[in-house]
């Protein structure tokens, strides 16, 4: 029997909005409604290029800053066999960050264009659904501090958030932005995911 090819959807946002609960509430959901959903997130800190990433967010090592970038892409396409096997699978991916974070926090940098962090995503699987979760900054503030990670800065964040909205403005992407505060997020399981087959 001819199966359905999965739904790719991911969530993106800023540090601390919450997307790692939300990405499991929702797989719980999807599961729970009798569809196959596995969780995925990138950087994928588990591969060899994931533990170059890894060493350079905890600040143990420094990377030249298109070195990094291109590490992140890199540590997607890595993961594009195995993407694509689950999704023909029939398996709905749900994807805390994706390429998306990479053009927003790289362009945050001095000097770095969006056209420029895009180009090496150029390819990937396209997500049917890219939920943001805003949160707003004084509520982000009440999660608490921010770790120790690069860009962990509420300057750095602010500059992040204003490459997400002009991303956001791209109406080849599927954005659907979600409050990421209190329980609005519940709604989410009603999602409908435009299915690109
Ligand atoms: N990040 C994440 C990037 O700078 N580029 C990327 O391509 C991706 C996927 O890594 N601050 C940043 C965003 C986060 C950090 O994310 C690690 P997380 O979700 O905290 O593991």
């Amino acid at each position: 029997m001819a199966c359905k090819r999965g739904a790719l959807i991911v969530l993106e946002g800023m540090d601390r909005a919450g997307k790692t609960t939300q990405c499991k509430m929702l797989i719980q959901a999807l599961q729970q409604s009798g569809r196959a959903a596995e969780a995925m997130r990138f950087p994928d800190r588990t591969t060899t290029i994931g533990q170059l990433i890894n060493a350079y967010l905890e600040k143990k090592s420094d990377l030249e800053d298109h070195t990094v970038h291109l590490l992140f892409s890199a540590n997607r396409w890595e993961l594009v066999p195995a993407m694509k096997r689950k999704l023909e699978q029939g398996i709905t991916l749900v994807v805390d960050r994706y390429a998306f974070s990479g053009a927003a926090f790289t362009s945050a940098k001095p000097g770095f264009s969006l056209e420029w962090c895009m180009n090496p995503d150029v390819g990937l699987p396209k997500p049917d659904l890219v939920m943001f979760l805003q949160l707003s900054p004084a509520e982000a503030a009440l999660r608490g501090q921010f770790g120790n990670e690069r860009y962990e800065t509420r300057v750095f964040q602010n500059a992040v958030q204003q490459k997400f909205e002009l991303l956001m403005k791209d109406p080849s992407v599927n954005w659907q932005v979600k409050d990421g505060s209190g329980s609005e997020f519940h709604r989410l399981v009603s999602f409908k995911a435009r299915r690109k087959n």
